[in-house]
């Protein structure tokens, strides 16, 4: 989005409603997904990892974390991508502009995520017919993942429901917009504010509260899901899919949404129909993928206000055999910085996101991961505000995706794709990718630029310890202490900034600190 006018009182209420609306390793881990060998690590420091002992079989020993097909807690750690698949019509290939060699220069984070945006008109532009070449082109992008040990979850995204009416997510044969057409837009507003034309809130209604004789686009949608998720369960790519970006009016239009504020704030608001559409989406995806994990979102009032959530948590509830697979998946986006204003000093925002988020996702049993964050670079304390989120998202070992890849802009990367943003240069950090064990603990200090973890070993846990080490931050190089014990020997392979370590044993207590080749904090 292209910063406009600095966040004011007025605009808020407009961002709850519509950037935020309301109503309503692989891990797949099935054999067939470790067995051609993309899902199973390749690093392999120590020399005792056997990929072949990554069946998937292993669960996670938490319902707070992600694993791998190896059982390593995988902490998701990524980017969008990315906006630009939106396109401006039903019309077009849906896909990055970006390409796909650009996505290489993800080695500079070491990231080991995306969340990669799809679209319900581009997978069924026609009603019941799915566009197979359209998921073929994705399948491409999720295979070069797959090769790059990077997860994929499968966002279903849209914004002010379509393109007919607002920007994108549903297809022209599903707005029923109650005859109103799409309204003249002021290019230079926020983009979220076009949520106040009729035909989107009536486009909105026809798909969550439907009166009689009118479709059931909320089953269609979730076919459409389904539909993802068959192409794709036995994808080694896919880790997640996110049942819809945003949810925005599910209870009700805009005035209804604006009369629900209050009630929000004193956490008095529940969303049974939102609710209702989440656990759907949960058993849609299990129609097909018993692995994966299923991102689920509040409605998206929530992203720009830190009040307490609006679903019923614990009515919630995995369909698969063994312990649930679900993310809480919110979005984290600062009304300010979001739209341009700066990080002010006294906002309070992420630490009522955190006391909110993390209390609801664990009342859901579910992975605490922010599927979208982000803001524009030149802004009043932007490094300010990455350095606080994710050092928020290490104490509460929780996932992120940063908004978004497209060059330039919010991006880390500026337009030519490779050299870095303020953002970018931000958000290089030394954080876990995949522990062979249960995490407990983890932080980085960006200012002495040391980082440590403890976690305890598992059986059932098969390969190294991986390790996000930009190369970019250490030119002079790393010291690395596990257990107490400098590695001479470091599995650091520059190029993907990943660190592999493996402990002498496996199971019992481990402790990693890492730090510049002549630091000295690190015993
Ligand atoms: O950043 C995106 C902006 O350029 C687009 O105009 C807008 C509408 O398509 O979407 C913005 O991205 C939003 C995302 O789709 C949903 N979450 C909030 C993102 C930032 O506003």
């Amino acid at each position: 989005m292209k910063p406009s006018a600095p966040f004011h009182r007025a605009a808020l209420l407009l961002v709850a409603t519509l950037l935020l609306p309301l109503a309503a390793c692989s891990s797949d881990d099935d054999s067939s997904k470790s067995t051609d060998g993309r899902s199973s690590n390749t690093s392999e420091a120590g020399g005792t990892f056997d990929a072949a002992e990554c069946d998937g079989t292993a669960e996670s020993p938490d319902v707070r974390f992600v694993v791998d097909a190896c059982g390593r807690v995988v902490m998701l750690r990524g980017v969008n991508v990315e906006s630009s698949s939106k396109g401006t019509t039903q019309e077009g290939d849906h896909l990055p502009a970006s390409g796909l060699q650009g996505q290489a220069a993800l080695s500079n984070w070491g990231w080991n995520s995306v969340r990669f945006l799809v679209f319900w008109g581009a997978i069924e532009p026609e009603k019941d017919k799915f566009n197979e070449a359209y998921l073929d082109k994705v399948e491409e992008w999720l295979d070069w993942y797959a090769d790059n040990d990077i997860h994929v979850v499968l966002d279903m995204h849209q914004d002010l429901y379509a393109w007919k009416v607002g920007f994108d997510g549903a297809p022209d044969w599903a707005v029923d917009s109650k005859g109103v057409e799409k309204g003249p837009r002021d290019e230079n507003a926020p983009w979220y504010l076009a949520g106040t034309d009729p035909a989107v809130q009536n486009a909105f209604q026809s798909f969550w509260n439907p009166e009689p004789g009118q479709a059931d686009l909320q089953s269609e949608w979730l076919d459409a899901l389904a539909h993802l998720a068959e192409r794709f369960a036995d994808h080694p790519a896919v880790i997640g899919y996110d049942v819809m970006n945003e949810p925005s009016f599910a209870n009700g239009d805009l005035e209804a949404t604006l009369a629900i504020q209050a009630q929000a704030a004193a956490g008095e608001f529940q969303n049974p129909n939102l609710t209702q559409f989440m656990q759907r989406g949960i058993e849609a995806v299990r129609r097909h993928d018993q692995d994966s994990w299923v991102m689920i979102e509040p409605t998206s009032l929530l992203n720009a206000f830190p009040y307490p959530g609006d679903l019923v948590f614990e009515d919630l509830k995995d369909t698969r055999d063994g312990p649930p697979r679900l993310s809480y998946a919110g979005h984290l986006y600062e009304p300010s910085v979001h739209d341009g204003g700066g990080y002010a000093p006294s906002s309070t925002y992420v630490d009522e996101w955190e006391k909110y988020r993390s209390e609801e996702a664990a009342r859901m049993q579910g992975v605490l991961w922010f599927g979208e964050w982000g803001g524009a670079p030149d802004q009043s304390r932007m490094t300010e505000f990455i350095t606080e989120v994710t050092s928020m998202a290490d104490r509460q070992m929780a996932g992120w995706a940063w908004w978004s890849w497209d060059p330039g802009g919010w991006s880390p990367v500026k337009e030519d794709g490779t050299t870095l943003s303020s953002n970018g240069e931000a958000l290089l950090r030394v954080q876990p990718r995949a522990i062979a064990g249960t995490p407990s603990e983890f932080a980085w200090a960006a200012g002495d630029k040391v980082f440590t973890m403890d976690w305890t070993g598992r059986d059932d846990a098969h390969g190294p310890t991986e390790l996000a080490v930009p190369a970019r931050l250490f030119d002079k190089g790393i010291r690395v202490v596990l257990d107490g014990e400098e590695i001479t020997d470091l599995g650091w392979d520059r190029d993907r900034s990943v660190l592999a370590v493996s402990p002498e044993t496996t199971t019992g207590t481990h402790t990693i600190c890492l730090e510049p080749t002549n630091g000295n904090k690190c015993r």
